[in-house]
C-alpha cells in the first residue's frame, strides 16, 4: 500500500487536547486498541437484537395493539415496540396520559406474556419544573445544570416556580408546557443520578418498560433566544424563553472570538447557545461550564440510564441515546438520528452504521424507511432489507407521516418478513459479534476495508459491509434497479446465501448481481467460516428455543486436498446482568472446526466455556457448501458411535451442497467438552478390481457385498 501524509488542522478557542496513537497495524486493530482505552462495547440483551417498530404520533395505546397484531398476522417478525412522546402526560417524564394511554400498563404487560415481546419507551432529560419528580429531586438534592451566580438567574421566570424559585436552575423550555430543568448526570455524590434511577424504578413499577430511548439530549433546548434575533420562539407566557449574557465578561462562554463549525453551518441564527442552553451554565455541582463540557451530556446521561434502566427492570435492558462521545458505546447504543425518507438518507446510513462501529458503538441503525417526510413504498422495502443487517433494526416516522410499518405495502410486508427471517436465523452469529466486541473490542458491522486492508479497490467501497470477517452485504441503494453492482474482494472465495445461486461460488471482482424486491438484497458467506445459526420465529424469545443450525462455507484445496472451515458461538440467557468482568459472565462458548478430504469429513465442536444451568436446544442441521465429494450417510458417527442421519440428509453434487439433518443429532448439553462427527465419503471406485470395466449395478454390487462382509466380521 502507499503511504498517505496526513495533516490536521485545529483551532482552538480554550480547552485540552489530548493525542492518541494506536499502532494497529490493521484497521481493525486500531478500533480494538482504542476501546481498551475508551471501554468495550455494551453487550445488548439478545430481544435488542430483534426487530423494532416505532413511531411519533400513535394516538392512542389500541393504535399501537393493531399495528403488533398486523405484524404478527403479517408474519414479519418483531421484538420490539416502542412509544415515542405521545404516551407521557403533558410531555412529563415518568407519566402516561390517563386517557388515551390508559393502558400502557397493561400493553406492557401483554406485550410479555402473549407476544414474547418487549417495550422501550422513550425518556427526556428536560424536568418539567412543578411536579411530583421536581419535588423529589429538590428533596433528594439532586442537581441540574445552573446558572454559576445567584445575579445572573432571570428572577422573574424563577419566581413563578415555588418549588425552584430560590435555586440558580437554568431554566429550559422542551416539550412541557412550562419550563424544564436538564439534570446534572455529572453530579458526582451522585445524588442526582440517584435520583434518576429511583425516577425509573418508580415508573417502572407502574409501566413494565425494558428498554430506554434517551432522546434530546445534546441538550436540545427549544427556546434559546438567539442573540440577534428580533423574534422570539417563545409559544406562551409560560414558558419564558432563554436568554444568554450577551455583555461583559459573562459573556465570553457564549460569544467567544471564534465558535463551532456547526453553529456556522446552521445559518444566520447559528450561534453556540442556539437550541441549547447557555454555554455559561455549569455541571457537576457547578464544577464545569458547559462551554468545556456540554458535549459529554448524552454520555453522563446513557451513564445513569444504563444505571437506572438495569436497577428498573432487574435486566440487562438497553438504552439508546441520541447524543454520544468517545465511550458512550459502553452505555448504550445510538439510533443515527432524525433522517429523512429519500434515497441519499438510506445511502448514508450504511456509511453512519460503519463509522459508529468504528466510534465503538456497534449498537447502532437508521430510522428504516426514514424518519422526516413521507417514505415511498420502494424505498421503505430497500431501507427494510437493509437495515435488517443493522444491529440496531427500527422503522421509525416523524408525527405527520403517512404510516410506513411494513404492512402497509404487501410487497413491504413480504420483503421485510424475508429480511427479518434471514436476520433472525443468523442471529446467533450477530450475537456472537456483539459477545466478542464486549468482551475483547471490535467492530460488529465491519467496513470491507477493515478485512481486506491490502486491497486497494475496497478502499473506496462505502455501500458494502460486513458481519465480522465471515458475512458480506450488498445493500440496494437506488430506486428502479432489480440488480445491484458490488464488489467482492478477490483475496477470499464467497458463496451466495440468498436467493440468486444460494450456497454456489459467487465471481469475485466486480460484479452485477440479481437483486428483485421479492429477494434477500445480496449476501455472500466467506469461504473457510462457520456460522451458527437457529429456525427462526416471529419473536428471538421463541427463536431461542429453536433447534441450532450450523452453516459452512468450506475453504478448498487449502494443501493436501483438504477443505476447511472455522467459527464459533458465544451463547448466555441473553437478559441477566452481566458481571462489569464480562470473562467472569455464565455463558457457553464454543469453537466449530470442519476438516473434509476426498475420505471424510470430520466437524468437530470444542466447548471452551461452560454455563451453569443454561441449557441449550439441540444441533439439528448442517448446511455445507462447496462439498466436492459424495458423503455416505451411513458411516456417520458422533464421538465414535454410530449415528444415523441417514433420513433426512441430502447431498446434491451438482450443487455441491450437503445437508446433513436429524432430530437430536448433536446434544450440546451433555457432560463432554468435545464432540467429533464424523462421515466417510463414498470411495472412488478401486478400478483394479474391476479389470473388465463392469457396469454402475456390478459396482454397487461389490460395494454393498464388500459391506455385508465387513458386517459380518464385526
Ligand atoms: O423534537 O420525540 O430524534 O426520533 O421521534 C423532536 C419526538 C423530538 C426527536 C427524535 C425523534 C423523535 C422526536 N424527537
Amino acid at each position: 500500500m502507499e503511504k498517505h501524509m496526513v495533516a490536521i488542522t485545529y483551532r482552538t478557542i480554550g480547552g485540552q487536547i489530548e493525542v492518541f496513537f494506536f499502532p494497529g497495524p490493521t484497521p481493525e486493530e486500531v478500533v480494538k486498541q482504542y476501546q481498551q482505552l475508551i471501554g468495550t462495547p455494551i453487550l445488548p440483551p439478545y430481544w435488542a437484537l430483534g426487530f423494532q417498530l416505532c413511531r411519533y404520533g400513535y394516538r392512542n395505546v389500541s393504535e399501537i395493539r393493531d399495528v403488533v397484531e398486523r405484524m404478527k398476522s403479517a408474519g414479519i417478525p418483531q421484538d420490539v415496540q416502542f412509544s415515542d412522546i405521545d404516551y407521557l402526560n403533558q410531555y412529563e417524564d415518568f407519566s402516561y396520559n390517563n386517557d388515551s394511554f390508559a393502558d400502557l400498563p397493561q400493553f406492557a404487560k401483554d406485550l410479555h406474556n402473549n407476544y414474547s415481546m418487549h417495550l422501550t419507551l422513550i425518556f427526556d432529560p428536560a424536568i418539567e419544573v412543578d411536579y411530583a419528580p421536581m419535588n423529589r429531586a429538590i428533596n433528594a438534592d439532586a442537581k441540574f445544570i445552573q446558572w454559576p451566580r445567584a445575579d445572573l438567574v432571570p428572577t422573574d421566570t424563577q419566581n413563578r416556580y415555588p418549588l425552584i424559585k430560590n435555586t440558580s436552575i437554568m431554566l429550559g423550555k422542551v416539550w412541557p408546557v412550562r419550563n424544564v430543568a436538564f439534570p446534572d448526570f455529572l453530579d458526582t455524590e451522585p445524588k442526582t443520578n440517584n435520583w434518576w434511577i429511583n425516577e425509573f424504578m418508580l415508573f417502572h413499577n407502574q409501566v413494565e418498560f425494558d428498554g430506554a430511548w434517551i432522546d434530546m439530549n445534546e441538550p436540545s433546548n427549544f427556546g434559546t433566544k438567539f442573540r440577534n434575533s428580533t423574534t422570539s420562539t417563545e409559544k406562551d407566557d409560560n414558558a419564558p424563553d432563554l436568554e444568554c449574557p450577551k455583555v461583559g465578561n459573562d459573556s465570553k462562554w457564549d460569544l467567544p472570538p471564534y465558535e463551532t463549525q456547526a453553529s456556522f453551518f446552521y445559518g444566520n441564527d447559528g450561534h453556540l447557545e442556539g437550541k441549547t442552553l447557555c454555554m455559561i451554565g455549569k455541571w457537576g455541582r457547578n464544577k464545569y461550564y458547559l462551554y468545556d463540557s456540554k458535549s459529554l451530556y448524552g454520555w453522563a446521561e446513557s451513564f445513569a440510564t444504563h444505571k437506572a434502566i438495569r436497577n428498573a427492570t432487574g435486566k440487562r435492558g438497553i438504552s439508546i441515546s441520541r447524543s454520544t462521545f468517545p465511550s458512550s458505546g459502553k452505555y448504550a447504543g445510538h439510533w443515527l438520528g432524525d433522517n429523512t425518507a429519500r434515497w441519499e438518507d438510506l445511502r448514508s446510513s450504511v456509511i453512519g452504521a460503519q463509522e459508529f462501529n468504528i466510534f465503538g458503538i456497534p449498537y447502532v441503525g437508521s430510522d428504516i424507511c426514514g424518519f422526516g417526510q413521507n417514505t415511498t413504498e420502494e424505498l421503505c422495502l430497500r431501507w427494510q432489507q437493509m437495515g435488517a443487517f443493522h444491529s440496531f433494526s427500527r422503522n421509525h416516522n416523524d408525527k405527520n407521516m403517512a404510516p410506513q410499518d411494513p404492512t402497509r405495502w404487501t410487497t413491504v410486508a413480504a420483503a421485510a418478513r424475508k429480511a427479518n427471517l434471514f436476520r433472525y436465523r443468523h442471529l446467533p452469529y450477530l450475537y456472537s459479534l456483539h459477545f466478542k466486541a464486549s468482551l475483547f473490542g471490535g467492530t460488529v458491522v465491519r467496513p470491507l476495508f477493515f478485512e481486506f486492508p491490502a486491497d486497494d479497490f475496497v478502499h473506496q467501497i462505502s455501500y458494502q459491509f460486513l458481519w465480522g470477517s465471515s458475512m458480506l452485504i450488498i445493500p440496494v441503494l437506488e430506486s428502479n434497479k432489480t440488480t445491484v453492482d458490488g464488489y467482492l474482494p478477490s483475496t477470499a472465495t464467497w458463496y451466495s446465501l440468498y436467493d440468486a445461486g444460494y450456497g454456489q461460488k459467487a465471481p469475485n471482482g466486480n460484479s452485477t448481481f440479481s437483486a428483485p424486491w421479492d429477494s434477500l438484497i445480496p449476501v455472500f458467506l466467506r469461504a473457510g467460516s462457520i456460522l451458527p445459526r437457529q429456525t427462526p420465529a416471529q419473536t428471538t424469545v421463541l427463536a431461542r428455543k429453536n433447534r441450532f443450525e450450523i452453516v459452512i462455507g468450506l475453504l478448498n484445496d487449502v494443501g493436501n486436498g483438504h477443505s476447511i472451515a472455522n467459527g464459533e458461538l458465544y451463547w448466555d440467557d441473553g437478559d441477566s446482568i452481566p458481571p462489569a468482568d464480562l470473562s467472569t459472565h455464565n455463558f457457553h462458548s464454543f469453537i466449530f472446526s470442519f476438516d473434509a478430504t476426498s475420505q471424510n469429513a470430520t466437524f468437530i465442536i470444542t466447548k471452551t466455556k461452560t454455563a451453569t444451568n443454561l441449557p441449550l436446544p439441540a444441533l439439528e442441521n448442517i448446511e455445507i457448501f462447496g462439498y466436492q465429494w459424495t458423503p455416505d450417510f451411513s458411516t456417520a458417527t458422533l464421538n465414535g458411535n454410530s449415528t444415523d442421519i441417514t433420513t433426512l440428509s441430502t447431498y446434491n453434487s451438482t450443487s455441491q451442497i450437503l445437508n446433513i439433518t436429524a432430530s437430536g443429532l448433536i446434544n450440546l448439553n451433555n457432560g463432554g467438552s468435545t464432540w467429533t462427527f464424523v462421515l466417510a465419503n463414498n470411495l472412488p471406485i478401486q478400478t483394479t478390481t474391476h479389470t473388465n470395466g463392469g457396469g454402475s449395478a456390478e459396482k454397487t454390487f461389490t460395494i454393498l457385498l464388500g459391506f455385508f462382509i465387513l458386517f459380518f466380521v464385526i
